[in-house]
């Protein structure tokens, strides 16, 4: 299918003729958008809104992003339905109509495949193909982009929108002997379409975070066997899901732009249906604690954590509800020493919380078996199986549910070149480092959508998207009505940002266990945090530097050349 062919109101008189060839084998847009999943699909909605002519560029057959490539059994989402969806255009937030409170991996994939049918914006995908690099010509004040796949070549364009997903690059351990393992392997984050058949196998799954906790239980009653290796155990409560209530749908529908404002208002841009109670854990009786925790607990989900206020702030408060969880499992499991396995002892919430339907029952299971690797990790893969402690663990199949490169893992393997030509990875060496999470220095008119430095992982993804996807399309129409070709963060206003994402992170427990928003799952990953928390003082800061000009980048117009 061809592109919009949209004439681009920026383009200027750079370019002469004779200067295209080898170097713009797919011709020039004004923008180029990475990946076709929730963020890449809205950049093009606006990009096509504002007139500019682009092109969207997506590995994958289809679009969805972390949606399309996660179909392991019991992929879910965690945030309620009617939070997790588009705002941008009411008449679609009032016509779809979600089943149930969270909704499943495929009903999220017809959700966006019908955002793409409603609003016409297929045309401007190419699937099946791999952005492999991004070189930014100072001279030219373009950048190219050179892809792989159905489409192979270069592109050039103004602006370069890098929508590739936090949780886009799976982490696959280079475990030793893992080639000569016999039977199949899979990893959760890039499952096969057709599904997987476990029926009479012997199954290994490897990691116990959110993917392995949703895909552990129905693993379980499908396989002949199933063991599970665990580095470290993960916090779990009940997800609790079920049909949508039809009178919620009605109520949230009958005043959605009202509940989309409180999402605002949140913290983490969601939450609406499980309001955060003011209080501090701290100040509580045990009795009241139990009692809250209790009920919270049968409500499940992000109920739980948000009980009292200072869960994430006071290491007392955080401990009163570590242990009731822990006591939840060792109620649940019958076998003492697994139970005991089981039982996290880090900061809860520090790693995302996970939400699981039966997870703790699955354990007494006859055919389910649990090794800790924490102690003893995984020695080696042979033909048959998994080695640990000396002992080898017979398996016809290995999942890895290791979950990814966090962050920075995509935009890192495409490693932009941008002025002086300097990559992303040389910028980034100490990890890293962006102005909102929306621009780095040195790369003009290059953009991260939901990029490190932003909330995104610790908010709706969703609006989070939408509120960066307007923040540029904003700057892409002042750049328009004021003549001005380049926008480029400045380097005092990134090493200030970075601060602040450090002083917020530090002012809670977040950064004191090994987790991926610290990037310490992937070995060598510089140790930096990298999700700022609180949406809404965000979206603030992000209004506020648009209205002062465009506070801490550098915009350059015909008259600065
Ligand atoms: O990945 P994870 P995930 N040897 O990184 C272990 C979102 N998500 O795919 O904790 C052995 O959380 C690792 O051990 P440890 C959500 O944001 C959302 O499960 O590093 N084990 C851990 O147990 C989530 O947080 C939903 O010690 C190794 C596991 O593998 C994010 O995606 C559903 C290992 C990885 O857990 C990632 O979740 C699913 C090694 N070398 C995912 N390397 C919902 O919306 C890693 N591990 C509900």
């Amino acid at each position: 299918m061809s592109p919009p062919q949209a004439a681009s109101p920026n383009s200027d008189t750079a370019l002469k003729a004779g200067e295209t060839g080898a170097a713009d084998s797919l011709g020039e847009v004004d923008l180029v958008i990475v990946g076709a999943g929730f963020a890449g699909i809205y950049m093009s909605y606006r990009a096509r809104q504002l007139g500019l002519s682009y092109r969207v560029f997506e590995r994958g057959s289809g679009a969805g992003g972390t949606w399309f490539w996660n179909r392991y059994p019991g992929a879910r989402c965690d945030v309620h339905s009617l939070e997790y969806s588009y705002q941008f255009d009411d008449a679609l937030q009032q016509e779809w109509q979600w089943t149930e409170k969270f909704a499943s991996q495929p009903e999220i994939l017809r959700y966006v495949d019908h955002v793409i049918e409603r609003f016409d914006l297929a045309g401007g995908i190419t699937f099946n193909t791999h952005v492999q690099g991004a070189v930014y010509d100072e001279v030219r004040r373009r950048w190219t982009v050179t892809t792989a796949g159905d489409e192979t070549g270069s592109i050039r364009s103004r602006f370069l929108v890098l929508a590739t997903g936090c949780l886009s690059s799976a982490n696959r351990p280079g475990i030793a002997g893992l080639d000569s393992f016999g039977g199949d392997v899979y990893h959760t984050g890039e499952w096969p379409h057709d599904g997987v058949d476990f029926a009479g196998k012997r199954v290994a799954v490897i990691g116990t975070g959110s993917s392995g906790i949703q895909s552990i239980p129905i693993i379980a009653t499908e396989a002949a066997h199933l063991t599970v290796f665990q580095r470290t155990a993960a916090y779990t409560v009940p997800a609790r899901n079920e049909p949508l209530d039809p009178a919620i749908d009605a109520e949230v529908k009958a005043a959605y732009t009202e509940f989309r404002a409180k999402d605002w208002q949140e913290s983490s841009a969601f939450g609406i249906f499980d309001p955060r109670s003011p209080e501090h854990a701290n100040q509580a009786s045990p009795a009241e604690r139990n009692e809250r925790y209790e009920q919270r607990w049968q409500r499940g989900s992000w109920s739980y954590l948000r009980s009292y206020v200072d869960h994430i702030l006071s290491e007392e408060s955080n401990g009163y509800a570590a242990e009731f969880v822990r006591d939840k499992i060792r109620k649940t499991v019958q076998d003492p020493t697994t139970a005991e396995l089981l039982c996290p002892t880090t900061i809860i919430g520090c790693k995302r919380l996970c939400f699981d339907t039966g997870y703790y029952e699955t354990f007494n299971r006859e055919n389910v078996e649990l090794v800790g690797i924490s102690d003893t990790p995984i020695e080696r893969i042979e033909p048959t199986g998994v080695v640990v402690d000396d002992t080898l663990h017979e398996v016809d199949i290995i999942v890895f549910a290791t979950g990814f490169d966090a962050m920075t893992g995509s935009l890192l393997k495409i490693d932009p070149v941008g002025k002086d030509g300097t990559s992303l990875s040389t910028a980034w060496e100490a990890g890293p480092v962006t102005y909102l999470g929306l621009s780095v220095a040195g790369f003009p008119n290059m953009f991260t959508i939901t990029g490190p430095g932003s909330p995104s992982v610790l908010a709706n993804m969703i609006t989070c998207i939408e509120q960066h996807v307007n923040w540029i399309a904003d700057l892409l129409a002042h750049m328009e009505a004021k003549a001005i070709h380049t926008v480029e963060a400045e380097t005092q206003a990134v090493a200030a940002w970075v601060q602040h994402v450090n002083n917020v992170a530090h002012s809670t427990l977040f950064p004191s266990c090994n987790s991926w928003y610290l990037g310490a799952n992937i070995p060598g990953k510089p140790r930096v945090f990298m999700p700022l928390l609180g949406f809404p003082a965000y979206a603030q800061r992000c209004d506020e530097v648009a209205e002062q000009g465009y506070e801490g980048f550098v915009l350059r117009g015909a008259d600065s050349i």
